[in-house]
């Protein structure tokens, strides 16, 4: 080790997380709502090695009702089951990558149902609402987690697990682009079992139908700059039910990866109006420092947190109400109190 590379955090004790795994007698496994494939994909790999084990276990997410089509080509996806079969009363739930309760979205009442609650996660504003909660804020992706888990298990991560830990720490640190070496490490070992990480990322990240190109090009040509805003500038969209026709949440959800690369704004938005209420909108927040290794960046999961989400740092995300104007209103006071006093 050479002086500058930084002392490592001291990580995050797995082993409650493994006894309480071992005692289990059966699992179910609760995915956020709009599963990603950090959250699948920790279900998926527990899943797998619980079956293994020869413990029966489950993996389930609220809404929507079908597994997004980017994420059926995960191993593990026949434990899958439809939120209606989750018993009210389980043994032991394990929750992967919920911040919150609010997260499980409709499944949170089968928390009060269950034996034990394990909650792993790695999102800084985790509310640590399990009886067990094994939360590493510097793990970059849940997968990471599962992962330190499975080795402290003596769990074998074989060719089929280690997809899905890959699609979680792939997707998590945007194909490499943050996350310490750490993640570099993991990925080495995951890509050692055989595993196409090239197939997998183009599937999980770099695949949309053709009526994505068109839904861009309404959406970011209403792209808004506000350049003082929180002392860091501000660039934001909106994402109208009518913008998105049928297209998948997959193309939705990339809007923000595009905003995020503003030059002038420290801060970007996305605000996507949900199926459900013109009303009600999901709203994504990244921010980004001012130079490289600045670490100055805007603490998005802070903002977040004030107008009732959470997250990390850099890209958080909450759930609210209004018109579009109240919508960046709020934001901006969440932003920056004092000029919007
Ligand atoms: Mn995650």
């Amino acid at each position: 080790m050479t002086a500058e590379i930084p002392a490592e955090v001291p990580a995050v004790d797995v082993s409650v997380a493994v006894s309480t795994l071992a005692a289990a007698r059966s699992v179910t496994v609760l995915c956020h709502v709009q599963p990603d494939a950090d959250t699948l994909g920790s279900g998926l790999a527990l899943a797998q090695v619980l079956h293994r084990r020869g413990v029966p276990v489950r993996v389930s997410f609220a809404e929507p009702a079908e597994l997004p089509a980017s994420m059926r080509s995960l191993p593990g996806v026949e434990h899958v089951v439809p939120a209606g079969e989750v018993p009210a009363e389980v043994d032991l739930l394990v929750t992967v990558d919920c911040g919150s309760r609010g997260r499980l979205g409709a499944l949170a009442d089968r928390l009060a149902g269950a034996g034990t609650v394990l909650v792993l996660d790695h999102h800084r504003s985790n509310t640590r609402f399990g009886t067990v909660n094994v939360i590493d804020e510097n793990a970059a992706s849940t997968t990471t987690l599962v992962a330190r888990i499975l080795d402290a298990w003596g769990e074998p991560i074989d060719r089929d697990v280690a997809h899905c830990l890959y699609a979680g720490l792939v997707t998590d640190t945007g194909s490499f682009r943050w996350g310490g070496s750490g993640s570099h490490a993991l990925a080495e070992r995951l890509l050692a079992t055989g595993i196409d990480g090239g197939g997998i990322t183009r599937f999980l990240m770099d695949t949309h139908p053709f009526g994505w190109l068109p839904m861009l090009s309404r959406v970011l040509g209403s792209a808004r700059l506000l350049p003082e805003i929180g002392g860091a500038g501000l660039v934001y969209v909106f994402v109208r039910r009518e913008d998105v026709g049928g297209l998948r949440s997959e193309e939705v959800e990339s809007v923000i990866d595009i905003i995020r690369t503003t030059a002038e704004a420290g801060v970007a938005a996305v605000f996507k109006q949900t199926r459900s209420s013109s009303n009600t909108w999901t709203v994504s927040l990244r921010s980004r420092d001012t130079g490289i290794g600045t670490g100055d960046g805007v603490d998005v999961a802070r903002v977040a947190g004030l107008l009732g989400g959470g997250g990390h740092r850099y890209a958080s995300g909450y759930t609210t109400t209004g018109t579009p104007d109240d919508l960046v209103a709020a934001l901006v006071r969440a932003l920056d109190p004092v000029a919007a006093s």
